[in-house]
């Protein structure tokens, strides 16, 4: 069957459920994803620090990793050629800057102008920008940062902070997009802290200074990232949930939930509507751990179906900032990066593609025996044939073709970087 004739025949089948694919191939048409720039080099950014710090870690050493700012734009270009949809954003990290003329440029002093490019980049690919600090991978980020005793150290990140968030402003400036601006430090102890409380307050007093400099709140939207534990940081970590959380909701900023970032049995797809009923926005690192916070490649998995279909079916898909965060240096990172934002996508898709009405108003009727048949019944709904189509519209190769574009760009491109 063609693919046309499969589409057709995936439309009746929809609407049998009442569910209409050409709303949803619109919609998530216009759905924009912020895509994190370090997936293509390991975090390892332009500044020749060396190596990744702060409790994260890649692994493998797959061939190809951009080296400097012309690879990695050349390694974006081609990934923005498999993703449908859009505008999307780029996601960018401060240890992206981009020094000229042998400039060395430390990270309390970066500019907007160390960030040109990345505003070229973005207008010449109808994107928008967002901003994240660089707590760590520098040699003042050995231990504590924004929650540091030391006054001298302390004050030196929140200027970084501060030169964010002006960096931040130019980036919604220059693209006419808002711009997220995310606060994650991996601040904390390998072994029991003799103190937790004073860490925190620091840390609150810290990101106090950083947003009390001033900004415009509709075209910079702060968000504080919370975690767990890292490598090295298994004890204590002082940006935990509940200080994120308490924090964002105290200072009118907006809370981000990174689904790595949690114990293994809680899920991130619970944890969106709780805060959709008493934060205006919020904002998702979609990411995929295994065993710990790994950050795998984002698949098509049960999680991250759930994680889109709750920003659905809450109705809050303007008011949930979508990005990926992930890196893994064992396989080709332009198929990483194009892929696990595809896969964000069709959990989109699906979610936009399930009968949400129909199944509230059986699970508010008491109905939960047809609740979960019909939830398992839509699993195996032809959604595959939508996506083509959505992919075929948009004018990006839907099946795993795609992916020969890539081995071509590996042979001409990634394996000549040696
Ligand atoms: C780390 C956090 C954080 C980083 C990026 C590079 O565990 O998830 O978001 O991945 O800032
Ligand atoms: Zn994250």
């Amino acid at each position: 069957m063609a693919q046309n004739e499969r589409y057709l025949s995936a439309k009746e089948i929809f609407a049998k459920y009442g569910v209409d694919t050409e709303a949803a191939i619109e919609k998530l048409s216009g759905i924009g994803i912020s895509i994190h720039c370090w997936q293509l080099d390991d975090v390892r950014g332009f500044e020749g620090t060396g190596t990744l710090s702060g409790g994260i870690q890649t692994t493998g050493n797959y061939p190809g990793g951009a080296r400097n700012p012309d690879e990695l734009f050349a390694d974006l270009e081609k990934v923005l050629t498999f993703i449908p949809g859009g505008p999307h954003k780029i996601n960018v990290h401060a240890n992206y800057s981009i020094a000229e003329n042998g400039e060395i440029i430390d990270r309390d002093s970066i500019e907007p102008r160390h960030f040109k490019r990345w505003v070229e980049f973005a207008k010449a690919h109808n994107c928008g920008l967002d901003f994240n600090p660089t707590f760590f991978s520098h040699p003042k980020a050995d231990g504590l940062t924004l929650s540091s005793p030391n006054d001298d150290i302390r004050n030196y990140w929140i200027r970084h902070g501060i030169a964010c968030v002006r960096i931040s402003e130019y980036f919604a400036n220059e693209t006419g997009h808002p711009c997220v601006l995310n606060i994650w430090t991996g601040d904390g102890f390998k072994d029991v802290p003799a103190d937790r409380m004073g860490p925190r307050q620091r840390y609150a007093d810290s990101i106090d200074q950083i947003i009390g400099c001033g900004y415009d709140k509709s075209k910079v939207y702060v968000t504080v990232e919370s975690k767990v534990f890292g490598i090295g940081v298994e004890a204590y970590t002082v940006g935990s949930a509940e200080f994120a959380l308490s924090y964002a909701m105290t200072r009118g900023i907006t809370p981000l939930m990174d689904n790595g970032h949690y114990h293994p049995t809680e899920v991130v797809s619970d944890k969106i509507p709780a805060l959709l009923c008493f934060s205006d926005k919020i904002a998702l690192h979609i990411t995929r751990p295994i065993r710990w916070d790994s950050d795998h490649v984002v698949a098509y998995d049960d999680e991250t179906r759930e994680m889109m279909k709750e920003v659905v079916r809450c109705n809050a898909l303007d008011r949930v900032f979508l990005a990926t965060d992930y890196f893994d240096a064992s396989i080709n990172r332009v198929a990483a990066l194009a892929m696990g934002v595809r896969n964000v996508q069709k959990a989109l898709l699906n979610a936009l593609l399930t009968p949400n009405a129909d199944l509230k108003a059986l699970q508010d009727s008491g109905d939960l025996t047809k609740v979960f048949i019909m939830q398992e019944e839509i699993k195996t709904l032809p959604m595959g044939d939508v996506w083509m189509e959505f992919c075929a519209r948009n004018g990006v190769i839907g099946c795993s073709k795609w992916f020969d574009e890539v081995l071509k760009y590996e042979k001409e491109v990634l394996l000549k970087r040696v």
